[in-house]
């Protein structure tokens, strides 16, 4: 196998409680992934992320796992999983697992036995302190609303937990539970998976005591350490998720001579629509040009020496279409427009289900009808803060979970959007009736067919995988880059606006690769871009 086969990849995100269902009980699992590996084919891509099917009580939809070598009932089997990785190996795609490791579920067995006395061997897998005057040992909050401390009555301490209290910190200082988790890690890799996305993997390192928990000392010691003794020798790829990476540290996990990971999601373009500081319920619109310059710094900074994922959105994120484009009246063109921009960039591409088909947010109107652990704490913090129902709902509603993961539509003319035959666990956005698979698939000007041929384009020429990368100059709200390798020249030009925009460069008239508004020839002398307007041009 070619070491870096992931620097040539295209990923797709499977939210498998949403993909598809195979059993009627309203929830995606195994065989519904399955039953679509020829249409993931079709689309061209080489490996699948998936969302974590592990044994869970599901609190926070998995990422709260109680058995790490066990694949959760409402998902399937071990066997169903084993046919899965197989079956995808035929295609030529590669399964990429999730690797929750900063925490589990507060149901597994460690935690349960850690909890039991202050001297048992696994009371240390987990972060525990003692009270502080009678209160928790500091101010740390957790990312899902409180303190991120709870006590525990039967021994008398505070256990860590960054995410909801059923999600207890593993402590990483602990050498045992380093080695407990990579012998877990290497029963996976035996099973013949591709390669794993690290969840949260910047909090390893933490420290409760001074309160620094993203890119503690130990974070990279850790990862050479894991990489080492598990994916290291193996071509696997490695994606860690990392809310507080800057280029630079970027850089230390993604520099193959450093032997940690494959790459890292980096979140700063997710996070324009956010008021300074203010975390992710804070709103204010999208500036284009901000935009731009993250994105550009980020193509431009991991050079030479890093390697960039990239992502308009995910299971935690609003749909791409609804947070950088207009997911009302240019909805297929700004989608196809993000997709241009992105899917010609250097780096790993990553399509979120969905998104392939324009998926767009969708909206509730009250508090019963979310699901997601995050907005309903959310949601009770903010009552008690004296917010009404209607400023919590437009947040959520804005950037709310929820919204990236109701059922993936297939079909226009199934009740349930072809996702299951029985009311599934979260509702299916309506928009379903015009937005779906099957109508995409006959239409040769789909949303679905512009990623179709953006992928093969990346896979016929080798200048989309390694050609340098370069900032073209333009008005502030187009974004226009150049590729170029052994003397061939691509040209990307997106108006990330919803307004008409005049592009000047001395390039002459070319015919494009692709564009999403059908054009033949652009003079690129002068052109006119339309809203949302993209297309990529090879200079002759
Ligand atoms: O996400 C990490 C994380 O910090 C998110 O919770 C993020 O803060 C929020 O969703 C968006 O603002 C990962 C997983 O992707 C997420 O689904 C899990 O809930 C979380 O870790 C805990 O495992
Ligand atoms: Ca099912």
């Amino acid at each position: 196998m070619e070491k870096d086969w992931w620097k040539k990849a295209v990923v797709y995100q499977v939210y498998p409680k949403s993909f598809q269902d195979s059993n009627a009980d309203g929830i995606g699992d195994i065989r519904g992934i399955i039953n679509h590996l020829d249409y993931l084919e079709d689309l061209g891509i080489t490996a699948l992320w998936l969302n974590p099917m592990y044994c869970s009580p599901g609190i926070d939809n998995g990422y709260d796992i109680s058995d790490y070598e066990q694949i959760d009932p409402i998902y399937g089997s071990m066997k169903d999983m084993q046919l899965l990785i197989d079956e995808a190996r035929k295609r030529g795609i590669k399964i990429i697992m999730d690797l929750v490791v900063n925490h589990t579920s507060d149901k597994h067995p460690w935690f349960i036995k850690s909890c039991q006395d202050r001297t048992n061997k696994y009371r240390d897998y987990y972060v525990w302190r003692d009270p502080v005057d009678g209160h928790e040992p500091n101010e740390l909050q957790s990312t899902f609303g409180g303190s991120a401390w709870e006590f525990d009555s039967q021994t008398g301490q505070y256990y860590l937990h960054q995410f909801s209290k059923q999600q207890p910190d593993l402590n990483w200082q602990n050498s045992k539970l380093r080695q407990a988790i990579y012998k877990m890690m290497n029963f996976w890799i035996e099973k013949g998976i591709g390669g794993f996305r690290l969840d949260v993997i910047d909090l390893i390192g933490k420290n409760p005591d001074t309160m620094q928990m993203a890119n503690g000392k130990d974070l990279h010691r850790f990862l050479q350490e894991m990489n080492q003794q598990t994916f290291g020798k193996k071509s696997l790829m490695t994606v860690g998720e990392t809310w507080g990476a800057t280029p630079e540290i970027a850089k230390l996990y993604s520099d193959p001579q450093r032997h940690e990971l494959s790459m890292v999601f980096q979140f700063e373009h997710t996070q324009l629509d956010q008021q300074d500081g203010q975390g992710k319920w804070s709103i204010k619109p999208l500036n284009f040009y901000e935009l731009k310059k993250v994105l550009n710094k980020w193509q431009v900074g991991l050079n030479p020496t890093g390697w960039n994922s990239l992502f308009w959105n995910n299971h935690d994120l609003p749909r791409a279409v609804s947070a950088f484009g207009n997911d009302q009246e240019y909805r297929v063109e700004s989608a196809k427009m993000l997709a241009i921009l992105l899917h010609l960039m250097k780096g790993t591409p990553y399509i979120y289900q969905g998104e392939e088909i324009g998926m767009t947010n969708c909206p509730v109107s009250s508090i019963d009808e979310v699901n997601d652990v995050e907005s309903i704490n959310m949601y009770h913090e903010k009552k008690n803060e004296g917010f009404n129902d209607n400023e919590i709902i437009r947040l959520i509603n804005h950037r709310g979970r929820d919204n990236a993961r109701t059922p993936m539509q297939w079909k226009g003319d199934q009740k349930y959007a072809g996702f299951s035959s029985q009311k599934p666990w979260l509702h299916v956005n309506p928009n379903y009736k015009t937005i779906n698979v099957d109508d995409q698939l006959r239409d040769s000007n789909s949303i679905y067919n512009t990623y179709k041929e953006l992928i093969d384009y990346r896979k016929k020429h080798l200048l989309v995988v390694e050609g340098s990368y370069s900032l073209v100059d333009t008005a502030d709200d187009v974004y226009a880059y150049l590729r170029e390798m052994d003397g061939q020249k691509l040209l990307v030009v997106a108006n990330l606006s919803g307004k008409d925009q005049t592009l000047k460069l001395d390039y002459g008239v070319q015919q494009p690769w692709i564009s999403n508004y059908n054009i033949e020839k652009i003079n690129l002398n002068d052109y006119k871009l339309r809203p949302y307007e993209a297309f990529a041009v090879e200079i002759h």
